[in-house]
């Protein structure tokens, strides 16, 4: 059910695409309708290359407060209802390995609360730029289960196994600028600049080399998890695609001319 309104706002503008989470009554808990549209346009936006950069942002007062909790207690006592592993396996985790591995940067624009899956959510994205009124809640265990949709992953690996263990464990709030100070987050602005600060640095990013940096995320992506001979190589071997890119020719020459490069993301 869509409560009548779409669950999923697309917003263009130039080669930045925003998807808004739609459901403010509920701070843009995650029902199947909202996470089945958010996950097909993701997959979307990655296959498009009209797009060079992917905004997450949200409607209302919150980010996403993770996934509905209504819905939970209705599959509760519907025998037919996937377990909570299948609801992962079949929505939560495809869209987050998309987010991961789309070749074009994604930005989370966080005002408000982003709790359990919400929280994974903005974590999946690649830049974090949120207002002061943010906080970020691994809110699962309050609920009794335990992170998903990458937070085990991401979070460590963010601010160390310490302090993602502590947010695990006690389901703390924390703030946007204790989320900066550990970082979490790459920038803390303004609650009523978060839009045109989020669309300032996706339109940068947009007009950046997309190539390059998708290869980059690649790297990035591997990295957590190779070592750095292997790693080496892998630099190596991107960089011979990288080097054939039209943008790499246009930065050098650039450069040389002594000009600003018009990048194509080619
Ligand atoms: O099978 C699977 O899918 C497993 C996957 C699980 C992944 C998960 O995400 S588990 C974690 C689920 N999320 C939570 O446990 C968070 C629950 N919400 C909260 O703790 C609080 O709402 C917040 C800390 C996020 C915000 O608090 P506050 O005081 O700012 O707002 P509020 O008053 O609690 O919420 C406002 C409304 O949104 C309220 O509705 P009402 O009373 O105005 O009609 C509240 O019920 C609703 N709401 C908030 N979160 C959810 C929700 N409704 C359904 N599900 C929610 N998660």
């Amino acid at each position: 059910m869509n409560d009548g309104q779409q669950s999923v706002l697309v917003e263009n503008e130039g080669a930045v695409r925003t998807l808004r989470m739609n459901r403010p009554d509920v701070l843009n808990a995650f029902n199947d309708d909202l996470l089945s549209s958010l996950a097909g346009e993701v997959k979307a936006a990655a296959k498009d290359d009209s797009v060079r950069c992917l905004v997450i942002a949200a409607a209302g007062r919150a980010f996403c407060a993770g996934q509905d909790l209504d819905t939970v207690k209705a599959r509760m006592s519907d025998p037919q209802a996937p377990d909570l592993g299948k609801h992962l396996r079949n929505l939560y985790n495809p869209m987050i390995l998309n987010l991961r591995s789309m070749e074009k940067p994604v930005i989370a624009a966080v005002n408000g609360v982003a709790a359990g899956a919400g929280c994974s959510l903005a974590l999946a994205c690649d830049l974090r730029i949120v207002g002061t009124s943010a906080s970020f809640i691994e809110a699962f265990i309050n609920v009794g289960l335990v992170p998903d949709s990458g937070s085990t992953f991401v979070l460590p690996r963010l601010v160390g196994m310490a302090r993602a263990m502590e947010m695990a464990f006690t389901g703390r709030k924390v703030a946007a600028d204790e989320a900066l100070s550990i970082g979490l987050v790459n920038r803390v602005v303004a609650d009523d600049d978060l839009s045109a600060e989020a669309m300032k640095l996706a339109q940068k990013l947009a007009n950046m080399p997309t190539r390059g940096i998708g290869l980059t995320k690649r790297a990035f992506n591997r990295a957590w998890t190779a070592e750095l001979d292997d790693q080496l190589e892998y630099e190596a071997f991107l960089q011979t695609t990288a080097g054939q890119t039209q943008d790499h020719i246009e930065g050098v020459t650039a450069f040389l001319e002594k000009r600003k490069p018009v990048f194509t993301g080619r």
